[in-house]
């Protein structure tokens, strides 16, 4: 059989298995893995380096409306080209529904956005911040057999937060369609009562944005979130979890058998709350919610991935800018109250976890694999034909050189913030060339994919769908 291209010569790692052996690719898929696979229109030398799945990242927000003169500083095609260097081929980024629109056009609205310009394949889950029984009824089912089949409901957020009854309004639809809940977990009305405190005694510095939401605003919030999963008998992920004590909640509801699932991201295990103490105003560039938290609630969170409790590692990419239109906006509003909540790391993820995780022996490169690549595509229905290296699968591929050593910094890469929270963290281990179904996206560092090689991914449901009564 004659291939499109062959990987040779590289280390290929799977979220169980690590061997040497060359990689056939014929029609985008993975045709063959063995030696000696004889010719194809393109050879990949991958000697000295890893052949791993194209990172998957399931949490990044991407051209999302955030308030009044705030404007994200990526869309579509800079996010996506900024996620190919950082090791990723496959982004799930949110469709926002805002209050009093459809669910369904906000799914229109964000094709238009996305649609022809992305370097990778993109996924979108959904976010409802307004369920009606129009689109609890209507739309929302549609659109998970359309192949939307994950969203998320916030428990904070003055235009996006649901109550309680809401949440389970929501789990219920999911419980009958088979689509998976993600849930942010803090407490509402805590953040609003400590903010007005803080800012009623003057402190309104960037850094009292974390005494705004200490641990126990996330743990109470996490654990009431499963509790209401419990009621629906419904798996739930919480996702961007902080700390040990949101942690634990989530550990504990795995040992009594509950379908839970946590998830955590780069800024809890390398940031803390002192970064944001920057001089003037920035501090803002660290704020993001849940904020990072300290040392040992780093700890924490490399347990939680060693240990199982976190099966998905992703960014949280929500970027902004450091100027008026981002981070300072908006104008003459100095309080903490009014930052974005956000930052970048689309392209940081990978070596950040890569470097701390694999390279340091907290984590072996086969759980590497599983958190940031095959376990996104099990838990949100994307796998077999994503997250993995196997005959059939797209042939989706991150080729690591692991021992460059890199400092990162915003000269070297390519999203639209100006700025990284990470600047001057070194890492070792990066990735080098990405394709995508077989076409490379990035060549040894340079980028060589089209705007508008990227697809939509429809996805299966999570669980099976339940029968309803009607049925
Ligand atoms: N939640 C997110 O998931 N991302 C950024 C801000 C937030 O609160
Ligand atoms: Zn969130
Ligand atoms: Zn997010």
């Amino acid at each position: 059989m004659a291939f499109d291209s062959i990987i040779r010569g590289g280390t290929v790692a799977t979220a169980s298995d690590t061997f040497s052996c060359d990689v056939g690719i014929a029609g985008g898929r993975i045709a063959a893995l063995g030696h000696d696979l004889g010719e194809a229109g393109r050879i990949i030398d991958a000697t000295g380096q890893l052949v791993l799945p194209g990172g998957i990242d399931s949490h990044v927000h991407i051209s999302q409306p955030s308030g009044p003169g705030i404007v994200m500083a990526d869309d579509f095609e800079s996010a996506t080209r900024a996620a190919a260097f950082g090791g990723n081929t496959t982004v799930l980024p949110f469709c926002m529904q805002e209050r009093g629109h459809s669910l369904r056009q906000a799914v229109r609205d964000y094709h238009a956005k996305a649609d022809g310009n992305c370097y990778i394949d993109v996924s979108f889950h959904l976010i409802i911040s307004d369920p009606t029984d129009q689109v609890l009824g209507q739309e929302l089912p549609a659109l998970i057999k359309d192949g939307y089949s994950s969203f998320k409901v916030f428990m904070t957020y003055e235009d996006l937060a649901l109550s309680d009854r809401q949440i389970l309004e929501v789990m219920s639809v999911a419980r009958e369609t088979g689509a998976l809940v993600m849930v942010h977990a803090e407490n509402f009305d805590a953040i609003r009562f400590l903010t007005d405190r803080l800012e009623r005694a003057g402190k309104t510095a960037p850094h009292f944005h974390g005494s705004s939401r200490p641990i126990p605003v996330e743990r109470e919030a996490t654990h009431r979130a499963i509790t209401l999963a419990e009621l629906i008998d419904v798996p739930v992920m919480i996702v961007h979890v902080s700390n040990r004590e949101a942690m634990e909640e989530i550990r504990r509801a795995q040992q009594r058998g509950l379908k839970v699932f946590g998830e955590t991201c780069p800024q809890y295990l390398v940031l803390t709350e002192k970064d944001m103490e920057g001089l003037n105003m920035e501090g803002t560039k660290y704020v993001c919610s849940p904020p990072p938290r300290d040392v040992a609630s780093q700890q924490a969170c490399w347990e939680g991935l060693q240990q199982g409790v976190f099966s998905v590692f992703s960014s949280d990419h929500c970027p902004f800018r450091y100027d008026e239109q981002g981070k300072l906006a908006p104008k003459g509003r100095t309080s903490f109250r009014w930052v974005p909540n956000g930052i970048p790391g689309i392209e940081t993820r990978l070596p950040i976890l890569f470097s701390e995780g694999v390279v340091k022996g907290r984590i072996d490169l086969n759980r590497f694999v599983a958190l940031s690549a095959t376990n996104h595509a099990r838990t949100y229905g994307l796998y077999p034909r994503k997250g993995t290296i196997a005959v059939g699968a797209d042939a989706d591929i991150a080729i690591w050189n692991p021992v460059r050593e890199v400092v990162i910094s915003q000269d070297i890469l390519h999203h639209g913030s100006d700025y990284t929270p990470y600047e001057g963290i070194r890492v070792t281990g990066w990735p080098v060339t990405m394709l995508v179904r077989g076409e490379i996206v990035v060549d040894d560092g340079k980028l060589v994919g089209r705007k508008g090689a990227g697809q939509h991914l429809a996805r299966d449901p999570v669980t099976p769908p339940k029968m309803t009564l009607a049925q």
